[in-house]
């Protein structure tokens, strides 16, 4: 089922059961806990702020449903996408040596990271599946440094609401909330299936985030802004995917 039809069956299950009287109430529930979407008034409005507010509430804490080794993906499926540019190609012939990473905005102490930098930073291993919105899937081992790890060395400040994040690929960048960017479960990683990363599956860093679908987990990740407001990042939807009609929070 495509993030559309199934926003519909969430939206109209909560509406049917719940009944108007209860569908405001959820709204103002939404609202007054800050639960609202950055793309709430796109074309999808008020249904995208109830998902995200409904499954915020229902999801808070649950576990992230993890796989036997055995249940790795043989052959997985990577979708796979640019950037074969020149800068990339050159890095990669560099085994990536001198691949950064870059983390500003409202953190006390900016900097710029080697792969090396990230990885002394912990390290954790997940088995997860990765599940795109057109219905495919797949699990593997997925080896990485907790996004909160990264987000503490640099002491981000408490007013931050969101890590926006930035991919290689031209034009590819999303975000998430607190909620999201301080899970231990959300990873950078640079590492699967007991190997390195491989760039058509994001090399040599991406970010992992298991409780969404596949198109936040963004490949080739190189930049990080904390911040408190979405509104000067693009069109200040919170990610690129709204305009073209995607959810900005892709829960599942
Ligand atoms: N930089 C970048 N990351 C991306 C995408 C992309 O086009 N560019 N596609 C996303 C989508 S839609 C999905 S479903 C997953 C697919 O992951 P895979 O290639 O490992 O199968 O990557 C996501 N990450
Ligand atoms: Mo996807």
């Amino acid at each position: 089922m495509n993030s559309i039809s199934r926003r519909r069956l969430i939206t109209g299950g909560i509406a049917a059961t719940a009944g108007v009287a209860g569908l405001t109430a959820a709204a103002r529930m939404a609202r007054r806990y800050g639960l609202i979407a950055p793309d709430c008034k796109g074309v999808y409005g008020p249904g995208e702020e109830l998902t995200y507010a409904v499954q915020r509430i229902l999801t808070a804490g649950a576990p992230v449903r993890q796989f036997p080794r055995s249940m790795i993906s043989k052959k997985p499926f990577a979708n796979y996408v640019d950037p074969p540019t020149e800068a990339f190609k050159r890095l990669e012939a560099g085994g990536f040596k001198d691949w950064r990473l870059t983390i500003d905005g409202m953190v006390a102490r900016p900097a710029t990271l080697t792969l090396a930098d990230v990885k002394s930073l912990g390290t954790q291993s997940e088995i997860t599946e990765v599940a795109c919105e057109e219905g495919w899937s797949y699990i593997a081992e997925w080896i990485g440094t907790p996004l909160v790890s990264v987000l503490r060395e640099v002491g981000m400040l408490p007013q931050a609401r969101y890590v926006v994040y930035s991919s290689f690929q031209r034009g590819v960048w999303d975000s998430i909330d607190m909620g999201d960017a301080l899970d231990p479960h959300t990873l950078l990683t640079w590492g699967m299936n007991d190997g390195d990363l491989p760039v058509g599956f994001g090399g040599p860093l991406r970010i992992r985030l298991p409780r969404q679908l596949g198109y936040k987990s963004l490949k080739y990740i190189w930049h990080l802004t904390a911040t408190d407001s979405l509104k000067n990042f693009g069109k200040g939807l919170g990610s690129a995917e709204p305009e073209f009609g995607y959810a900005w929070y892709a829960g599942i």
